[in-house]
């Protein structure tokens, strides 16, 4: 299951509570006070894990606790802290409260506390002066934080693969990295976003495949537009066309369309013309270009491989040309 959103309730443990306590030995009729310090209560603290691909873990488990600090004792024994606890999420969970982005985790091992432990209140001993040498107070742990927290993931990708279901974009993810995607000649084989590391010459970077869209996908239709959430960081997107389709041009426009109404209309998109290699592709090619008033289309089959290496190659040159810009 593919688990994107979830809210979860955090709840660290309060620290314990101070001791109030005077020695007592056989000998020493007046023994001074010896009350300990409560311990920590655990922290809650989010962390960015490359091994994590989604928030399931936070399906059935939405509630988070860590254990509260131990009460001080005599003998001036501390209690002890509690373990914090680490929440692993996937590079690129966004976390919220109260609806605000409080962090970004887009790096491995970039984290964050969400809820502090309470601190430990001080035993009698701490309290002890050179006037008050019977001190009768000590103090209680302070409470822990508690809250409610929003992580949403939103996938890190260079690159995003966009078109109609069936146009190839599953295809063409297997053909350039180790990915495996699901392939199928019906529509909406893809059911969630899947990232495929692309290596060339000694650079590398991901690509983002994701379900299909279809006219609608904004309203609903489809899947939704909901997975368009995981492109909204890539530099560049890849528009995917099956060029064996006489209506390429017209599902070409309405993929643009719900693009633009999720306000990736001015992202940097190269427009890919693929399933070359069937017959009528040449034809409605030609057609299509007409009727885009354009040069800058790559045309490729992703079935057969051909072309491929020249649209990658082009794709590296504007990443890097990006990041040198
Ligand atoms: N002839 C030919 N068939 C292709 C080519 N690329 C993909 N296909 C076929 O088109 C069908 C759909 O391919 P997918 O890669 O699953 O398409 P998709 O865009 O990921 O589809 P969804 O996940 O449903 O959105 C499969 O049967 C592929 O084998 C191509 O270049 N040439
Ligand atoms: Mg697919």
């Amino acid at each position: 299951m593919f688990i994107d959103n979830v809210t979860i309730h955090v709840k660290a443990g309060d620290g314990g509570n101070g001791c109030m306590s005077f020695r007592r030995e056989k000998h020493v009729p007046k023994g001074g006070p010896d009350g300990g310090d409560g311990g920590k209560g655990g922290d809650i603290i989010v962390e960015a894990d490359p091994h994590q691909r989604t928030l399931i873990n936070f399906a059935h488990k939405k509630h988070i606790k860590t254990k509260h600090g131990q009460h001080g004792k005599g003998k001036k024994m501390f209690g002890r802290n509690s373990p914090d606890i680490i929440l692993k999420v996937p590079v690129g969970t966004i976390i919220k409260e109260h609806g605000k982005i409080i962090a970004d985790l887009c790096h491995p091992a970039d984290r964050i506390t969400v809820a502090y432990g309470g601190r430990g209140g001080k035993g009698n001993a701490k309290f002890a002066t050179a006037t008050r040498r019977v001190p009768r107070i000590a103090e209680k742990g302070k409470e822990g934080e508690e809250k409610d927290i929003r992580l949403e993931l939103r996938l890190i990708a260079d690159i995003g693969l966009v078109g109609y279901p069936n146009s190839g974009k599953s295809t063409l993810l297997c053909r350039i990295s180790h990915a495996r995607p699901k392939i199928a000649d019906y529509p909406f084989t893809t059911t969630e976003p899947l990232l495929g590391v692309v290596k060339i010459h000694d650079s590398s970077f991901v690509a983002a495949d994701i379900p299909g869209l279809i006219e609608g996908a904004s309203k609903g239709k489809g899947m939704g537009n909901k997975f368009l959430a995981h492109i909204s960081r890539t530099k560049i997107l890849l528009h995917l066309i099956d060029m064996s389709d006489e209506n390429s041009y017209s599902k070409f426009n309405a993929i643009n369309k719900e693009l633009s109404l999720y306000n990736l209309g001015n992202r940097e998109q190269i427009v890919v013309a693929n399933k070359m290699d069937i017959n009528t592709s040449q034809a409605n090619l030609k057609d299509f270009k007409k009727k885009l008033h354009s040069k800058g289309i790559f045309a490729i089959s992703a079935l057969t491989g051909k072309d491929v290496k020249d649209l990658i190659n082009h794709v590296e040159k504007l990443l890097n040309s990006e990041k040198a810009g």
